[in-house]
């Protein structure tokens, strides 16, 4: 069969979310004309998420699930969904409706019929914004934008969860992901030309528990080491000279 999308949901302990997340996807999807792939991803959930995947699989032929059984991690998760997606354009969302799904054909739209490589939710340019999360939650998921301008500066929220690529652009690159910020790695390492941030409001999960945790920052920080590594000294990319290009030709107004 031919999907024109594949959306990946990462999962783990996420009963009071994913049925209701992949029906409202399919639901969106539905209305602009859109096939898609819906593939769960789930890391070994020991509540009813899995159960509750199978019985609508029954119903719904465009409903893939890995379980995986080893190295559990968002990004890992991630990874493995981009590896067994069936179409050429993939959207990663939260399962815990953090990530408004009705936006979900507007990076399509930038994806199939602008061209772009990759496409941003952030939460970070005006118009986005960050809704009902406690201020160190706020504070640390800016700071680490910030983090992650120092090396793509053009991007201004570089570790969204809430993304959108053309598989073309993972093509011959070395992933090597870890935690929970997945698009940084892959704008520090895809093979892009063309990036897309659209502002997106991020809402604080109503339902199930958090997955943060402090490993998730020490995480961060050793991608962060390892991407600027990877380019500057290791010299196996040029993105962040590139991201810097484009950062000072939108400043000063030369052409790149
Ligand atoms: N497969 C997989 N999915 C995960 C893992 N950790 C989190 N997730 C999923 O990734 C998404 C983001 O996790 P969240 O717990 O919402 O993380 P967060 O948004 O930073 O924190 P909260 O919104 O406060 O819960 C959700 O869909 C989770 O179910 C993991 O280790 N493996
Ligand atoms: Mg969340």
């Amino acid at each position: 069969m031919h999907f024109d999308l594949t959306v990946i949901i990462p999962t783990f302990n996420e009963e009071e979310n994913i049925e209701r997340m992949i029906v409202t996807v399919d639901a969106i999807c539905k209305a602009h004309d859109i096939t898609e792939e819906i593939l769960v991803v789930d890391d070994r959930s020991n509540d009813g998420t899995i159960a509750l995947v199978k019985g609508l699989q029954s119903s719904m032929s465009n409903l893939s699930l890995i379980v995986r059984m080893k190295n559990p991690g968002l990004s890992q998760s991630l990874y493995e969904g981009m590896l067994h997606a069936q179409a050429q354009l993939i959207q990663c969302i939260d399962c815990d409706f953090s990530h408004p799904p009705e936006k979900i054909p507007v990076f399509y739209q930038y994806l199939k019929n602008e061209g772009f490589d990759m496409v941003i939710g952030s939460r970070y340019i005006p118009g986005g914004k960050v809704i009902h999360w406690p201020v160190i939650r706020k504070v640390l998921s800016f700071g680490a934008a910030l983090l992650g301008r120092l090396l793509i500066p053009h991007v201004k929220d570089s570790g969204s969860g809430f993304f959108a690529l053309n598989k073309n652009i993972l093509a011959g690159t070395k992933l090597t992901p870890r935690g929970f910020r997945m698009g940084f790695e892959i704008l520090g390492k895809g093979k892009w030309t063309r990036v897309k941030e659209i502002p997106i409001s991020f809402v604080d999960r109503e339902r199930g528990a958090s997955k943060m945790k402090l490993s998730i920052i020490t995480d961060y920080l050793k991608q962060w080491f390892h991407v600027m590594y990877f380019n500057l000294i290791g010299r196996e990319s040029d993105n962040i000279v590139r991201a810097w290009r484009i950062y000072l030709s939108s400043i000063f107004n030369f052409q790149d």
